[in-house]
């Protein structure tokens, strides 16, 4: 017998303190019987053969031969969490929906993902990201599932397969993984050009989020909501993160792909443990229902456009927090089914084509992900309001039907189940509103749907001059990874069509000529709310990395406490693992950490010299950067990573300089200050709510 199963059931806790899952007082098989032996199969004499009859053997390698499922075709790797949507109560003048009344609280579970990647990819990969959020209202589940770009990369769903194909690893050789840096996603993009907009956005910083708690949410798609009186208005969804839209940057994102995976991963999980619970109001852009589906020239039925918000102020009605982490990361956030179809009664669809395939597909889909049609049956999909739906059998029934008659009319149960009453002053089911439709049947595409570029461009313009340099940078590492020289070119030629400056740039450092301006459209007025720069935010779960030497440092344990009143997370980086002298718990050793954990650094003190024998180096190399005693390799990097990055480095005493001469910084340079212990937090908390210090970045060169 092992340890493990010697140890008391109540003795195993899981992290939130709960008592675990299989709680029974021994272990049973599948069908409950007791067993006494799990390590052992069942042979003949000590040595074998193994019998047939071993139940125990066949039944647990049986069921663990089929713990996989298909992963998702898109959106493979994601993050989910539980939480609570409070509604402001304001949007019952034009939308029934119940969920929206005056206070009115309902659960919810999101699910953020990456697109491109296979369920085991990193986490910090350029790609859109996923925003699926399913709300358990009593009027049955509403699902918004959205992404964090409010545009898409084709007009109609017919287009799914092939923009998905292209961005995919390539066939021949499955690579690359979870990257649209490679020949056919370029060569996909730069001929259907109503990709153009969403591959810009994905090319700035919103291609690689720092935080799944720092992205906006779109539901992307113009939806129609029915008033109380059965008034349509249509709209768009927005999610609004408190703590502000921020990136990482390119070189954080790499790294993180190979120190941390799962860098996005545990960042929300982390941050709902320590009670920085995230959170995002919810606001709706609203339009008139006027039989065009246009708002000032936007064709609102093209998902390829979003509207500014100069245009069409978004106005908040609800307020979500997610306060719960899964207890199993399958059986919800992997099982989780998702549908833009499950709608309540006040919230319905439009003609866009693209939000119409996706009504097929996502049903579709779980068929086989989920291995047949009861998957709603499944805990985390679950409607919580009682469902009466005369559904029967199929894979996986859990529920035991009573009754004769699963059909309608019957007399045999009594008539049930009976249809809803219409909502008083409703004149059709709130489902299913009666818009009127007609025209030839054909396969074309309105007018309107022929500009690529304008509001490419309009975007582009609307940033700063930082995120314009970073957005050159990814063209310029993406189409420097294309091999195919033709493919390139077509998609400068593409971003001539943007801005010149841009195709010149990006020209530049391909080695091409750059091409002549191509501008065709008009220059429509910037959004301020598109930049993520120059304004100040929460810094709610914030991570700090306190650099301290072998001891630790007079005051540690007081400057962590100020940090983490102030709200960030304080974590003492030390040459070795254990405890500092003030007993503070060391989180991370010089050799397990790097820089992409941290937003601020704080070097406390003088840190320990090269070659001192109870500091374990993982390398030889860089042993003999300087005599410095502040030049262990490891915290130099540390400095350097950080200083690149533009984040804060605070010093707490001269000493603290070594490490900063070692990494050959100046102490003059922006956000690098000297500050007593009495001040750290609050300087820190001031520097870090900008995100990063951004006179430190070159704007455009
Ligand atoms: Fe999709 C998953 C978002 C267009 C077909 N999609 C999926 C997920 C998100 C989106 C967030 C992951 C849900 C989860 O976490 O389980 N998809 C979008 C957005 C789109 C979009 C915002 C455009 C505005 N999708 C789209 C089209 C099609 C699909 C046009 C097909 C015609 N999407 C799927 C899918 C997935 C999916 C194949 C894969 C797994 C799943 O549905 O459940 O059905």
């Amino acid at each position: 017998m092992t340890n493990e199963s010697a140890h008391p059931t109540e003795s195993r806790k899981n992290r939130e303190g709960k008592a675990p899952s299989q709680s029974a007082e021994h272990l049973t098989t599948s069908q409950g019987s007791p067993l006494s032996d799990t390590d052992h199969s069942l042979k003949v004499g000590e040595r074998g053969p193994i019998l047939l009859q071993d139940h125990h053997l066949r039944e647990k390698i049986m069921h663990f031969d089929h713990e996989r499922i298909p992963e998702r075709v898109v959106h493979a790797r994601g993050a989910g969490a539980h939480g609570t949507f409070t509604s402001y109560g304001n949007a019952g003048d034009f939308c029934a929906a119940d969920f929206l009344k005056p206070g009115k609280q309902t659960e919810v579970f999101v699910r953020f993902s990456t697109v491109a990647g296979s369920r085991g990819s990193m986490d910090t990969a350029r790609d859109t990201r996923g925003f699926a959020t399913k709300f358990y209202t009593d009027e049955g589940v509403f699902d918004l599932v959205g992404n964090n770009i409010p545009v898409f990369f084709i007009q109609d769903g017919m287009k799914f397969p092939d923009v998905v194909h292209a961005v995919k690893p390539e066939p021949d050789r499955e690579i690359p993984q979870a990257q649209s840096a490679h020949n056919t996603f370029w060569d996909f993009v730069s001929l259907h050009t109503p990709a153009q907009a969403h591959t810009l956005w994905n090319m700035s910083d919103r291609g690689i989020p720092r935080s799944y708690r720092m992205m906006e949410g779109f539901g992307v798609h113009t939806f129609r909501l029915i008033g109380p009186e059965g008034k349509p208005s249509l709209v768009k969804f927005h999610w609004k993160p408190k703590l502000g839209v921020h990136s990482l940057t390119w070189e954080e994102a790499q790294l993180a792909g190979g120190a941390d995976p799962d860098f996005h991963r545990r960042d929300l999980a982390d941050a709902i443990e320590a009670g920085a619970f995230p959170e995002w109001e919810l606001g709706v852009q609203l339009f008139e229902d006027d039989g065009t589906a246009t708002f000032q020239g936007i064709d609102l039925l093209d998902p390829t456009k979003f509207v500014p918000e100069g245009l069409a102020p978004v106005q908040l009605i609800g307020k979500m927090v997610l306060d719960r982490n899964p207890s199993n990361y399958f059986a919800e956030t992997e099982q989780v089914a998702f549908h833009p179809g499950h709608l309540v009664p006040g919230i319905d669809i439009t003609d866009d084509p693209l939000l119409q395939a996706r009504l097929f597909s996502y049903l579709d889909t779980q068929l086989t992900r989920l291995g047949g049609p009861n998957f709603s049956q499944i805990p985390v999909n679950q409607p919580k309001n009682p469902v009466n739906d005369m559904f029967r059998d199929g894979f996986h029934q859990h529920n035991i039907h009573e009754g004769v008659a699963p059909y309608q009319p019957n007399s045999l149960d009594g008539g049930c189940p009976f249809m809803a009453d219409l909502a008083e002053g409703q004149s059709f089911p709130a489902l299913e509103y009666p818009q009127e439709t007609s025209g030839a049947k054909k396969r074309s595409e309105p007018v309107s749907f022929s500009d690529h570029y304008s509001q490419a461009r309009l975007f582009y313009r609307s940033l700063s001059a930082q995120e314009r340099e970073h957005i050159k940078q990814a063209y310029s590492f993406e189409l420097g990874k294309c091999t195919d020289a033709a493919i390139r070119e077509r998609q400068v030629q593409c971003l001539a069509e943007i801005d010149g400056d841009l195709a010149a740039s990006v020209a530049t450092a391909l080695g091409l000529e750059a091409p002549a301006a191509q501008l065709d459209v008009e220059d429509l007025p910037t959004s301020s709310a598109l930049s993520q720069i120059g304004s100040s935010w929460p810094v709610d779960g914030r991570q700090i990395g306190i650099v301290v030497g072998l001891r630790g440092y007079p005051q540690d344990r007081a400057l962590a406490e100020a940090i983490s009143a102030k709200g960030m997370t304080p974590l003492i980086v030390a040459p070795h693992a254990g405890a500092t002298d003030s007993g503070l718990e060391i989180d991370r050793t010089y050799f397990t950490t790097r820089s992409i954990e941290f937003d601020a650094l704080v070097l406390a003190g003088a840190l320990p010299p090269v070659g001192d024998a109870r500091v374990p180096l993982d390398t030889k190399a860089g042993a003999d950067v300087s005599d410095s005693p502040a030049a262990d390799p490891r915290v130099v990097l540390l400095v350097q990573e950080a200083y690149r990055q533009s984040k804060p480095i605070l010093c707490l005493d001269e000493a603290s300089f070594g490490a900063l001469s070692a990494a050959g910084i100046a102490g003059e340079a922006p956000g690098v200050e000297l500050v007593d212990a009495q001040a750290l937090a609050g300087t820190l908390a001031e520097l870090v709510a900008a995100h990063r210090v951004w006179g430190r970045f070159p704007a455009e060169g």
